[in-house]
């Protein structure tokens, strides 16, 4: 495995980071995952986009450009011979004192690693996700902006933890006045009466890529689709449930805190929407080639 650390390629065993580094002691840096399927890199633009918004939010200088950075994530999965995978691009403040202050880090780095992924067993991908709602809340936009995918993701770690103990495989985030926000790692779609919901960004979630396509394909499939904030009492009672994020891709949720939803297998609309993104996600995007 050839790991990209700024501007070289190194072995996973020299990939390798300081201690001082404020990514690790402060998870003061950002990142992106990103899926290519058959030599194409799945939105690797809105991708880029969205880590360049993130840095400028969290005044991060990024050393590259957005295209010498879309050359390097091309370069770094040809590197490593692949045609179908998931990019953990990061870029973190750089080594820095043992003090808060960002403006002691002498320079950011940029780690790029091209590898697979499988969030969930393939049955999953059939059956659908059994969700628990999570105690821990989405953390609230006066505190960090949900948009900043930053390195610092406590807080939707013990939220899975919640899920997982739970008896769950994903967990619903609320956000502080308790409508849905998200998925730990996921956006989170219901489909009640033909007409489909999603939580506005608004409600504290990430305005996730995968999102934005699936509300591209509703558009392209004629089916009615609002961005909405709704409870759980809502995904109770909903006919049908999907998330949707870059690991996770478009999977079916057939169950929460006990109640299945709808007939508790995946839906029409659901399989739908899962069948046209598997289409874009293989036949479109930036060739690596
Ligand atoms: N919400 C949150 C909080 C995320 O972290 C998404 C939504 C989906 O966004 P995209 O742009 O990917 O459609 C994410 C992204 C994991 C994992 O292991 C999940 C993400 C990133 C890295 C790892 O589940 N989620």
């Amino acid at each position: 495995m050839k790991i990209y650390i700024d501007g070289e390629f190194c072995d996973k065993e020299n990939a390798k980071v300081s201690v001082f580094d404020h990514g690790l002691l402060y998870g003061d840096g950002i990142f992106e995952g990103i899926r290519f399927y058959n030599g194409r890199v799945f939105q690797l633009e809105e991708h880029i986009d969205r880590l360049y918004d993130s840095a400028k939010a969290i005044l991060l200088k990024i050393e590259l450009s957005p295209q010498e950075m879309i050359q390097a994530v091309v370069d770094t999965i040809r590197a490593n011979g692949l045609t179908d995978g998931y990019v953990r691009l990061v870029v973190t403040r750089g080594p820095g004192g043992l003090g808060l202050n960002p403006y002691l880090c002498e320079k950011s780095s940029v780690i790029i690693i091209a590898s697979t992924i499988q969030l969930y067993p393939a049955e999953k991908y059939e059956n659908g996700l059994t969700m628990v709602t999570c105690a821990t809340r989405r953390t609230c936009p006066a505190a960090l902006s949900p948009q900043v995918k930053s390195l610092n993701y406590l807080n939707n770690v013990m939220a899975k933890v919640e899920a997982i103990q739970g008896g769950g495989e994903e967990g619903i985030m609320l956000n502080e006045q308790g409508y849905v926000a998200e998925c730990t790692g996921d956006n989170i779609f219901i489909v009640k009466d033909g007409r489909i919901a999603t939580p506005p960004v608004s409600a504290g979630a990430l305005n996730g890529i995968t999102r934005q396509v699936v509300i591209q394909i509703c558009a392209e499939l004629g089916l009615p689709l609002i961005e909405q904030l709704f409870g759980r009492y809502e995904v109770f009672t909903a006919d049908e449930c999907f998330l949707t994020g870059t690991a996770a891709e478009v999977i079916a949720a057939v169950k929460l805190d006990g109640r299945e939803i709808g007939d508790g297998k995946p839906g029409p609309i659901t399989r739908q929407c899962i069948a046209r993104f598997r289409e874009l996600a293989t036949t479109t995007g930036t060739p690596i080639a």
